[in-house]
């Protein structure tokens, strides 16, 4: 569902996270478990005699669901699945995802997760939803189906169709869009791992909390098919905005050739920058900017044979300068990215005073914001 505008707003920044960016086929700091696939035929499997799933509501997810048999997915094997009302399959009972597609990965309350179409959908508004385990052949594929759902508030906005299908023996994964309709919103497709750090989409970060449709696609996500990296590598903006008198939490990524953690060092950064090489292939850099300016920070990555050096620019702006109107696909926009990229913040500095963790300087702002009107 959509809240009124206002209320929309609060809710979002409790509910939802947001990250700056988000990988496209591999994570940074490792070497990838699936590679994508745009080549296969498109086809919709048939649904006869499938179980009917009539139970999901608007913003509501329900299971779980027998796979019919055993699924690895990120390496973990699944035999159940759960179902979102907002276009995605799970192998946890996670929340929702209401109300748009989500940037992924992310390490949010919607983790572990296979994603045809994420966005507002409405089920009770029309169409059917349903799951099929297909045993006619050597290997076993559970089709999970949307078919003719709306986005919520429903006709006349077009409905969509899709098909999640699972394969038993590859532990591949195919999402076939028939008809995925862009009601206007933001939606993201592909799949995301147990913890939220590793994510796989199609086009790059088209499809990741963007306004697309597709017709006739498919886009299959193939297992242990290993996308070693080829080079070393910052997986972070080069440009980032944040505003002044706010706690600043922010991670590098970064990833080598061998797909082993590099060493990752401070060059040189203003005296109010913190920082921390985490070992894992990611730095950490904290801080409470007081004075407005474009902050030059410079950084290294040595993966045992060569090392890479980069300069990022923070540009500290007043407070209450960065509006809902910045949002991250702006700022995406308007960066230069180093390669991909992926920034996060998140307000552990603030104590845990909000009791929750927030990925993505936007909501962090957003956090800021609400606290500032309330008080
Ligand atoms: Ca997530
Ligand atoms: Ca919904």
């Amino acid at each position: 569902m959509r809240f009124p505008p206002k209320l929309k707003s609060a809710s979002y920044c409790l509910l939802t996270t947001v990250a700056l960016t988000s990988p496209y086929t591999q994570s940074a700091g490792s070497c990838a478990p699936y590679s994508v696939d745009q080549s296969a035929a498109f086809g919709l499997s048939s649904m006869i005699g499938a179980t009917p799933v009539t139970t999901l509501t608007d913003d509501d997810t329900d299971g779980p669901y027998p796979i019919g048999f055993d699924f690895s997915f990120f390496d973990q094997q699944y035999s159940e699945f759960y179902i979102s009302s907002n276009g995605f399959i799970a192998f946890e009972n996670t929340a929702n995802g209401c109300c748009s597609g989500r940037f992924i990965p992310t390490n949010d309350s919607t983790n572990n997760l296979i994603s045809a179409y994420w966005e507002d959908f409405d089920p009770p508004e029309g169409g059917t939803i349903s799951y099929r385990l297909d045993a006619s052949a050597a290997e076993k594929i559970l089709i999970v189906e949307f078919n003719g759902v709306y986005n919520f508030n429903g006709p006349p906005k077009p409905n969509s169709t899709w098909q999640i299908k699972l394969f038993e023996d590859s532990n591949n994964i195919e999402i076939h869009c028939k008809s995925c309709n862009s009601d206007g919103g933001l939606n993201t497709q592909g799949i995301e791992n147990q913890d939220g750090t590793i994510a796989y989409s199609a086009n790059n970060q088209d499809r990741i909390r963007k306004d697309f449709s597709l017709s006739n696609d498919v886009v299959r996500f193939e297992f242990g098919n290993i996308n070693t990296p080829t080079e070393t590598q910052f997986h972070t903006y080069q440009f980032l905005k944040i505003e002044e008198r706010q706690p600043m939490k922010l991670i590098i990524r970064t990833s080598t050739f061998d797909c082993n953690p590099g060493t990752i060092s401070l060059v040189d950064a203003p005296s109010w920058i913190t920082f921390n090489d985490n070992g894992d292939g990611t730095a950490t850099l904290t801080g409470f900017p007081t004075v407005t300016l474009d902050y030059p920070v410079t950084l290294t990555i040595n993966d045992g044979v060569n090392i890479i050096e980069k300069t990022f620019h923070i540009e500290v702006v007043e407070q209450d300068t960065l509006t809902d109107d910045d949002s991250s696909e702006k700022k995406q926009a308007t960066s230069t990215p180093i390669n991909t990229s992926d920034v996060e913040e998140n307000n552990q500095s603030r104590s845990g005073s909000l009791g929750f963790t927030l990925l993505g300087l936007i909501s962090l702002l957003r956090v800021f914001r609400k606290k500032h009107l309330l008080n």
